[in-house]
């Protein structure tokens, strides 16, 4: 490692779970108890994301989450809400283009990693730019229902052009938006971090469900490492 580099300076590969309040709650499982099966399987990264809720509620739930979190683990990032990220002592923050600059949260939060979202080439470079960003983020890249107004789906093969750009510039790229199963291999190749709503969960009628998406984090942070 760097040398006074900061301590997410090398996120590796993996699968990046987000845990989306609405999605886990939908069917009627624990945002909370969710993120804790996810993190038993040990991926580099998990995100918790929990749109139009009181912050208070935020702050509960990740305060839960980043309780216990196993030292050397897992990385905790909060979507939205430095000041929540802080206050739990998560890892990171994640934002998007319509957030506060990720360059004044990486100045007012210089400790934690800032990643951030983008939807096309030109988001993409001027994220590239970005001196001290933790992770850039491109999606979607295939159709998905996860996300309200979601941006058109890009392809895998500007997926993998935007690959070969981040990769000159070192800086880790998350694919998001439609990876299913039969498309993780593929998708994998050409990203470091493969992110991931619906595909952890299970549907409403799986009997075990916090078990269910232990086994299925696992095999996916599996799949996403022996990609490359
Ligand atoms: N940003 C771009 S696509 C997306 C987000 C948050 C949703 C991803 O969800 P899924 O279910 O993995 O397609
Ligand atoms: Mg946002």
């Amino acid at each position: 490692m760097i040398q006074n580099a900061p301590p997410w300076s090398e996120l590796g590969r993996g699968l990046y779970p987000l845990i989306d309040a609405d999605a886990c709650l939908s069917i009627g499982l624990s945002p909370v108890e969710c993120a804790r099966a996810a993190i038993d399987a040990c991926p580099p990264l998990l995100q918790l994301r929990a749109k139009d809720r009181p912050a208070a509620v935020v702050q509960d739930w990740a305060e839960q989450i980043a309780h216990n979190l196993p030292k050397g683990g897992t990385r905790l990032v909060i979507n939205d809400r430095a000041d929540i990220a802080q206050a739990v002592s998560a890892s990171g923050v994640h934002v998007g283009q319509d957030d506060i600059p990720a360059s004044e949260l990486m100045r007012h939060f210089p400790s934690l990693l800032v990643g951030l979202s983008t939807h096309d080439e030109r988001q993409l470079e001027a994220a590239l730019d970005l001196e001290g960003l933790g992770y850039v983020a491109l999606g979607p890249i295939f159709p998905t229902e996860s996300k309200k107004n979601a941006e058109p789906a890009l392809s895998l093969a500007r997926l993998a052009k935007a690959y070969g750009l981040a990769q000159e510039r070192r800086r880790p790229l998350v694919a998001i938006g439609g990876i299913t199963m039969d498309r993780i291999a593929e998708v994998s190749e050409v990203c470091d971090l493969v992110a991931a709503i619906s595909l952890i969960l299970p549907n409403a009628t799986v009997a075990q469900p916090y078990s269910w998406i232990r086994s299925r984090c696992a095999e996916l942070d599996r799949l996403v490492k022996a990609a490359r």
